[in-house]
């Protein structure tokens, strides 16, 4: 029906490769690990949205005109207030604040709410009800992110359930996939 929503969020989302490495770093870990086919960096949450809006998001998707760049991760962190362990990039490039910021204003000239005016802080969860992690020494791990997704999230018994609705890939110009 018209008035039907889906939760839905745009991450970078990453290569089998880059999955397997980061499941490695979950070995140490006390929580609730984050399944490898769900690892992610969200770069918008929008929430509840409208069925109705899912063309217009597709959409965003294919105009996106940033380019794909290489994130190093290198660190391992915890944010106290959610107990989240999370992977992430000493330094953020510049091409993953550049396709924030053009996927940002292209949803408020949709007029759609994301974020709930929190700061976005580039990370990748890793374990979620989580205990301070142990300080890690590992290799940094190199991905090329150029996958960009939009996401649907399913609340299930076992957790989160991610659906790929759209993606696209920053290397290709006009192509969207299902
Ligand atoms: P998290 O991993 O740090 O919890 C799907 O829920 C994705 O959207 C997760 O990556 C989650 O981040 C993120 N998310 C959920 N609520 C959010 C919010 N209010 N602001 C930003 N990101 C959010």
């Amino acid at each position: 029906t018209s008035s039907e929503t889906m939760r839905l969020f745009y991450a970078l989302w990453p290569d089998n490769p880059t999955r397997t490495t980061l499941m490695q770093l979950q070995a140490p870990l006390h929580g609730r690990m984050i399944p490898y086919e769900n690892l992610h960096l969200t770069l918008a949450f929008l929430g509840e949205q409208p069925v109705s809006r899912l063309p217009a998001l597709k959409e965003i998707l294919l105009r996106l005109n940033a380019a794909p760049g290489e994130l190093v991760l290198d660190r391992v962190s915890y944010f106290t207030r959610n107990r989240i362990v999370w992977a992430g990039a000493s330094e953020t490039p510049p091409f993953v604040l550049t396709l924030y910021r053009e996927l940002s204003e292209a949803l408020m000239n949709q007029g759609v709410a994301f974020n709930e005016q929190h700061a976005f802080k580039p990370h990748i969860t890793l374990a979620r009800d989580a205990s301070s992690p142990p300080d890690l020494a590992f290799a940094p791990i190199r991905w090329r992110a150029h996958k960009v997704a939009l996401v649907r999230s399913e609340n299930a018994p076992q957790g989160s359930r991610y659906e790929v609705l759209a993606s696209r890939s920053l290397d290709e110009k006009w192509v969207l996939k299902d």
